[in-house]
């Protein structure tokens, strides 16, 4: 694992600190106790937030490739020698360096790819509709193909991925435009209205629905999916997000169905939260993400 300390493709300062809250919660000691090989590789190199306005619909393009370059680079790295990446961001915009890596490793070794991407929003705004321009409301659409060439294109000739690749799990926060985008590129998406409709249960066995051996499952964990009243330490804050024990069964049902190949922990802003509790309870979920279970009857 390894540390990506920057928000600059964020509209708020201090997801920077995520890496750090993370540690501090004591996300290594939890996963060697249960018996991983977890090895902090400490953390990516990159440019300053310089905090400018945005040019051309996006916030700090150029710090945000050389971010996600580092991402990819230590990313692949992990993959090449047999290991997990797990990443720990940061704002969401770095999951473009994680998953191009991931992407890039599936098409080598023949695999498939399924992205779980568990979060408020849909991440898939462009440039041209984006309400922000802050990037990381861009991730998913980038990877798709929808984006500058400089991202579409950073792990080689793009798109990376097909929004058939991915499920989208806990959304409730989509802009207008970006709706219409989603829908036009038939994405794949659980929101909270189907959630309390069907069932945590229902929703994970569709979106885990045909993996198999040959599936790699990356797992791109935006806090934010969380509802705020438990996870208060993050930067865009939408009420109505998953309980607790909605969380603890997703995550649990992930490592039911063999556990997540690569992870991203994304948007922790410790400046925004009080005792470090949602770092804290992201570390609980990491922890049952790879196998802590309160099952009672196994
Ligand atoms: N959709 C909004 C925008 O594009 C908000 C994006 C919020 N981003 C995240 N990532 N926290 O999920 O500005
Ligand atoms: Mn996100
Ligand atoms: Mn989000
Ligand atoms: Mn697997």
């Amino acid at each position: 694992m390894f540390g990506v300390p920057t928000d600059v493709g964020a509209g708020s300062r201090g997801a920077s600190m995520g890496p750090e809250a993370l540690r501090v919660a004591g996300l290594v000691e939890a996963l060697v106790a249960r018996g991983i090989d977890a090895v902090d590789r400490g953390d990516a190199k990159g440019p300053r937030n310089p905090w400018q306005a945005p040019v051309d619909g996006y916030r700090h393009l150029d710090e945000v490739v050389a971010w996600n370059r580092a991402v990819m680079d230590m990313s692949t790295v992990e993959l090449e020698a047999g290991r997990m990446p797990v990443m720990l961001g940061g704002d969401h915009c770095l999951a473009m360096g994680s998953i191009t890596a991931v992407a890039r490793h599936c098409r080598a070794k023949g695999k498939r790819l399924r992205v779980l991407w568990l979060d408020a929003h849909a991440d898939f705004n462009t440039s041209a509709i984006t309400p922000s321009g802050n990037v990381h409301g861009m991730p998913v659409a980038c990877l798709c193909g929808l984006g500058p060439e400089v991202l579409v294109n950073l792990g080689g000739p793009g798109p990376m991925i097909s929004p058939a690749d991915v499920r989208q799990i806990g959304i409730r926060s989509v802009d207008a435009a970006e709706k219409r985008l989603v829908h036009e590129h038939g994405l794949d998406i659980y929101d909270m209205r189907y959630i309390d409709e069907v069932g945590m249960k229902q929703v994970m066995e569709e979106a885990l629905a045909g993996i198999d051996a040959d599936t790699h499952l990356h797992v791109s964990f935006d806090v934010d999916v969380l509802d705020p009243t438990i996870a208060p330490g993050t930067g865009t804050r939408v009420p109505g997000g998953l309980d607790y024990r909605e969380a603890q069964l997703m995550m649990e049902m992930i490592a039911d169905a063999g556990g997540a190949d690569s992870l991203d922990v994304v948007e922790v802003n410790p400046a925004l939260d009080k005792r470090n509790r949602t770092a804290r309870l992201a570390v609980d979920l990491v922890e049952s993400l790879f196998g802590k279970s309160t099952l009672m009857r196994d």
